[in-house]
């Protein structure tokens, strides 16, 4: 779906705006767009085709035509222009943690800051610190937000790389005389974030494929094009560009070849060792005893000749799926999923009703949601006071009674305070039927310990989960530093549930935390964090995430039953 990458545009679009002052109204009339087309649960392009684009939340006609303009072409006249309009370099300051539009702004308009190197040189000769506005606290954050940016690698949030790489797989498909289309590679794999994505496609006349495939949409540089293998760069909406490897392969290696390209590396060195121990070959052609081939055309036909199951391609990372070959046959799956246990609604951020919430929720073919807006102290996501959450708690149980065949379950999302205690009292809590408790205030550091905060809010009997543990955002926030042996074994021990938080800018946990968790014995609860209709049906890049940390599916509560979630939330509080 090309939603997404149509948000971001929009989202971009604002940000510019902001940056040149523009007109408050239009800015936010961008954003609220933006918002709209990010909770979408339909592709974007389907409503286009059937003329219905200005039935949306705030989209007139110009809207609508911009966006009719991004479907045809990939870009949008507006953002061009404006781009066009401001220092190249300029608008890249956006992504540096701390600098906001009106920062950005305020740098390029007083001190003439037109790229990274020119901010930089403002930060060291101590101008930006006399800029009103700026202060020292602000600007070591921008400081330690470019150190963080040029640390961390160049890589792609799987959320992002995904919608682009599905978008190319199906153009490759259109191509005459393409066969079969697959994705291989870390994003097959799952992997958070994408170096590059790798597709591979079964044809005849590779040239003749990879000449097309370089005039892709959203091309914007070609680095090489040869007989069987092409590469190109898709730019995305922040102007970074993204690799794109296509490979062709005969039919009768497609398998040997999708399972070399899906890795990973260090998985595929222990296949090819297992192939080396019984005197045979296994490369991207197929595995073979001398000249003779004994498989290729078939990824699992590969596995089978190694007697080994099929790892599903989540698994292959060489973190212990050859020491436990036996995790594939539990691992959790999408169809596990029975509810979610992480929602916002109108009440705090959230941008759909109770009602609304429910019936997206129903028509995944759930059993139940729970409704968890935020506490009081969460000021900026407009934190239901006590009053307004003993109200809410009657509006859910309302909600409730009118949905049939479905249970809606009332929660909240409590802050865990800077001193580990919660923002709401026990008579409110108690009245939930599920909490999470979630630490949003004072991440980094400071005197409050993020451990000693979480360990204190699992002791609360009416805890059931908690809410993205370590607190990271992929590329932009670094996870709080916390002990994760401590966390997982109180978790275990308490009964409490550690979230697997689907959303793709916080995969938290991550893999591996997933796979310590078990390992202690600890429940996970893969959940959404929605706040839009359409951000129910992002859980499954926490299944995927669950998969990598090899999650089976009873270690994840809500695979369970209403019943049996109830009897796990219970057995808590007794
Ligand atoms: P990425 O792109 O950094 O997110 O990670 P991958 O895993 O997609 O890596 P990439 O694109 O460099 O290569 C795709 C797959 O091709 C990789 O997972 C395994 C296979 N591959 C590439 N180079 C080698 C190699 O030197 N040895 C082996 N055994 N496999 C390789
Ligand atoms: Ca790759
Ligand atoms: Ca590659
Ligand atoms: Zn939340």
């Amino acid at each position: 779906m090309v939603n997404a990458e149509l948000t971001r545009a929009f989202e971009r679009i604002a940000d510019l705006l902001e940056i040149i002052g523009g007109d408050r109204f239009r800015i936010n009339s961008y954003r609220r767009v933006a918002r709209t087309l990010d909770g979408l649960a339909e592709d974007i392009a389907d409503l286009a085709a059937r003329g219905e684009l200005t039935t949306l939340q705030g989209v007139g006609k110009g809207t609508a035509e911009r966006i009719e303009q991004f479907l045809k072409t990939g870009t949008i006249d507006v953002l061009t222009d404006l781009e066009s309009n401001l220092p190249p370099g300029l608008p890249d300051l956006l992504s540096i943690p701390g600098m906001g539009p009106k920062k950005v702004a305020a740098v390029h308009r007083e001190l003439g800051v037109g790229n990274l190197d020119d901010l930089k040189r403002v930060i060291a000769s101590g101008e930006l610190a006399q800029l009103a506005g700026f202060g020292e606290t602000s600007v070591k954050k921008i400081a330690d937000g470019i150190t963080f940016l040029e640390t961390s690698s160049e890589r792609t949030p799987l959320g992002i790389a995904r919608p682009v790489a599905d978008r190319l797989a199906d153009e490759v498909k259109k191509i005459k005389g393409v066969k079969r289309v697959a994705l291989a590679g870390s994003l097959r794999r799952g992997a958070e974030t994408i170096g590059d994505v790798d597709i591979l496609c079964e044809a005849k006349d590779g040239p003749a494929v990879i000449e097309t495939f370089t005039q892709a949409k959203g091309v914007k540089r070609v680095l090489a094009a040869g007989e069987t293998k092409g590469s190109v760069t898709i730019e995305l909406p922040d102007r970074r560009e993204l690799q794109v490897d296509l490979r062709v392969v005969p039919a009768e290696s497609f398998g040997a070849a999708l399972q070399y390209f899906t890795g990973s590396k260090q998985h595929n060195v222990r296949l090819r060792e297992m192939a080396v121990r019984k005197k045979w070959r296994l490369n991207e052609y197929g595995l073979f005893d001398g000249d003779k081939p004994l498989a290729g055309a078939n990824e699992g036909e590969i596995y089978e000749r190694l007697g080994l199951p099929f790892f599903p391609p989540e698994v292959r990372e060489d973190r212990g799926e050859f020491e436990d070959p036996s995790c594939v046959e539990s691992l959790v799956c999408l169809d596990d999923i029975r509810g979610d246990l992480h929602a916002h609604t109108t009440a705090s951020d959230g941008i759909a009703t109770i009602r609304e919430m429910a019936e997206a929720a129903k028509a995944l073919g759930y059993e139940y949601l729970a409704i968890t807006d935020h506490s009081k102290s969460s000021a900026i996501a407009n934190g239901l006071s006590i009053q307004r959450m003993e109200q809410h708690i009657e509006e859910i149980r309302a909600a409730g009674k009118k949905i049939k065949g479905f249970a809606l379950l009332v929660g909240c999302e409590v802050d865990i305070l800077a001193d580990g205690s919660l923002d709401y009292p026990d008579s409110i809590l108690k009245e939930c039927d599920l909490v999470v408790a979630s630490v949003h205030s004072g991440m980094q550091g400071g005197k409050s310990s993020p451990t000693r905060r979480t360990l204190a809010a699992m002791e609360s009997p009416y805890v059931n989960v908690i809410g993205h543990p370590t607190g990271r955002l992929l590329g932009q926030r670094r996870p709080m530093e916390i002990d994760m042996a401590a966390v997982v074994k109180a978790a275990a021990e308490s009964g409490t549930a550690l979230e697997v938080n689907a959303s793709w800018q916080r995969l938290d946990l991550k893999d591996v935390h997933i796979r310590q968790a078990i390992d202690a014995g600890a429940m996970l609860a893969i959940c959404t964090d929605a706040h839009s209709t359409g951000g129910l049906s992002t859980v499954h890049y926490g299944v995927t995430t669950a998969r990598r940390g090899r999650a089976a599916q009873s270690t994840i509560v809500n695979t369970r039953s209403l019943q049996d979630l109830r009897k796990w939330l219970a057995a808590k509080r007794a």
